[in-house]
């Protein structure tokens, strides 16, 4: 994504926040590694990788400064990607983040959007599927900033096994009581679906919880995903990029949501039985890539984006 937006012209700093992160495949601007390590913590404090960087995460709270010096002299008027560790119980029970990201919107005056990437091969295991519907709604509670929940490398989306449903049916999140179906009536397993199903019913009722598909090997889904955060966070706003906007709301709302997992469905994913011709015929009409992102054909993306 970095370097998509500073080929489209918009210039990017990365800010790495995730002390794990080794040989990562980026060069931070900021690294959260100046400040701490976590093999020191693990040695000095006897602790093993999740309590060592629970403890990296409060000591950046306590340390904060240190982030918003930076942010505030080096990083100055930079569209910021910020990556984050992905322990999950971070963003679900520990305050340490939610504190950190709390402060940089106040005291850095920044606009910030939570982006949780979510593997779409989870989709293809019913329980495993309502465990990340409900983790990534614990996160947007607890979290407190405008999200956007993404299903990354939607091109393994298969990878495990093919799909119960269509991909809509994963990125809308709206009948998820379909997959209680899927999950066995074995009286043995039963207090896991009785589980399940209150899992199912508590996403169900919050009703927030809806997912972008990406991946990295797509242009057209990284900008899908970049049109997503610029919305969430008001960046298609501003004026300099005004005629984006523009391009954004030109097509229409049934387009867009066909548009959105279009490539998903046709290019990653096998073709299913209930894929007749007549559904075919009641589809919207495919889209162009063209319409997708106005400025899509100017960038060229170069080998070293591929993973
Ligand atoms: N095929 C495919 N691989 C990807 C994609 N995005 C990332 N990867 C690869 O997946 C591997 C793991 O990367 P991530 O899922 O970002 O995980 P991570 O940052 O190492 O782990 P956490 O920060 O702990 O969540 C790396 O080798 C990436 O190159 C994608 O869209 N498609
Ligand atoms: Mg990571």
């Amino acid at each position: 994504m970095h370097q998509l937006l500073n080929d489209l012209g918009r210039p990017t700093a990365l800010i790495n926040i995730d002390p794990a992160n080794e040989n990562v495949p980026y060069e931070a601007d900021v690294d959260v590694a100046e400040l701490i390590q976590l093999e020191d913590v693990m040695r000095a404090y006897k602790l093993g990788p999740n309590g060592g960087l629970v403890y990296c995460m409060e000591y950046l709270e306590k340390n904060l400064d240190w982030l918003l010096n930076k942010i505030q002299i080096q990083l100055k008027d930079k569209y910021l990607i910020i990556d984050f560790p992905g322990q999950v119980e971070l963003y679900t029970h520990n305050n340490a983040v939610k504190n950190i990201v709390g402060r940089l919107v106040k005291e850095a005056d920044l606009r910030l959007v939570a982006v949780h990437m979510v593997d779409s091969h989870y989709c293809a295991d019913p329980s495993k599927f309502l465990s990340v519907c409900l983790t990534s709604l614990t996160t947007m509670l607890q979290v407190e900033l405008p999200h956007v929940n993404v299903l990354s490398k939607s091109d393994l989306v298969e990878k495990y096994g093919k799909l119960d449903f269509n991909i809509d049916f994963y990125t809308e999140v709206m009948d998820l009581d379909y997959l209680l179906d899927r999950i066995s009536d074995d009286p043995f397993t039963a207090k896991f679906k009785k589980l399940n199903a209150a899992m199912s019913e508590l996403v169900t009722n919050y009703s927030l919880v809806h997912f972008v598909p990406c991946s990295v090997k797509s242009k057209q889904a990284m900008l899908s995903m970049r049109n997503a955060v610029d919305k969430a966070n008001g960046y298609c706003f501003s004026s300099v990029e005004e005629s984006r906007l523009q391009a954004q709301m030109a097509f229409s709302n049934n387009d867009f949501e066909y548009a959105k997992t279009q490539e998903v469905r046709e290019s990653f994913m096998s073709r299913r039985s209930s894929d007749n011709e007549e559904e075919e015929f009641d589809r919207p009409p495919p889209q162009t890539k063209q319409k997708i992102g106005n400025d899509l054909d100017k960038v060229d993306i170069q080998p070293g984006f591929q993973v």
